[in-house]
């Protein structure tokens, strides 16, 4: 079986965009044919706790034959060798990979929600997903739509043309 896995990356520590790169890198290792569709980069600002710098944010997709689990732990490893630190929730993190869709898969468990549960919220999220996924639905809502409903109440996010993942 494959499903396709859309991933989410963050990076607001060190070098941003050479976190991006190193994943992306990584994650086409994951995919069954090697290849990885990649948004753009966009610079956000932070959503959390204190003062913290800005992030680096995009997403990507491809298919795997990675069960959700084997590619959370996968992901995890993958931010464990940038580094990766868990200070607090929210917190500054030189690398966060979130697996926000994963096929039509819907579970929750301890260690795994799917699909990520706070897609919706966020520009930071959906503004790279629509690139690359703008016919997906959530709660039978278009992406684009979702994201066109944030509007104002969102934190900002600026697409970096000057920056390829691809
Ligand atoms: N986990 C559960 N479901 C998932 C999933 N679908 N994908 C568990 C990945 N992990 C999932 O994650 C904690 C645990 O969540 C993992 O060990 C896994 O078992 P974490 O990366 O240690 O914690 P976190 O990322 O701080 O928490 P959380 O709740 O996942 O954070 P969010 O909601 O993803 O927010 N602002 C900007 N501008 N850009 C950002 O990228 N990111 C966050 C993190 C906050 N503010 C941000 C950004
Ligand atoms: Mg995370």
């Amino acid at each position: 079986m494959t499903e396709t896995a859309y991933i989410a990356l963050g990076s607001n520590l060190g070098d941003r965009f050479e976190h991006l790169k190193y994943a992306v890198s990584r994650l086409k290792l994951l995919a069954i044919d090697g290849n990885v569709a990649c948004s753009s980069i966009y610079e956000t600002a932070p959503v959390g706790p204190g003062v913290q710098d800005n992030y680096y944010n995009a997403v990507v997709s491809f298919s795997t034959s990675l069960e959700p689990e084997a590619l959370l732990d996968a992901c995890l490893e993958i931010e464990k060798r940038r580094g990766r630190v868990r200070l607090e929730r929210w917190g500054p993190r030189t690398l966060d990979l979130d697996i926000l869709i994963y096929g039509n898969e819907v579970l929750e468990t301890d260690s795994l929600t799917l699909p990520h549960p706070r897609i919706t919220e966020r520009a930071f999220v959906l503004a790279p997903l629509c690139e690359i996924a703008s016919g997906l639905y959530l709660k039978k809502m278009p992406l684009q739509e979702h994201f066109d409903k944030l509007g104002e109440s969102s934190s900002a996010v600026t697409r970096l043309n000057e920056l390829r993942l691809y």
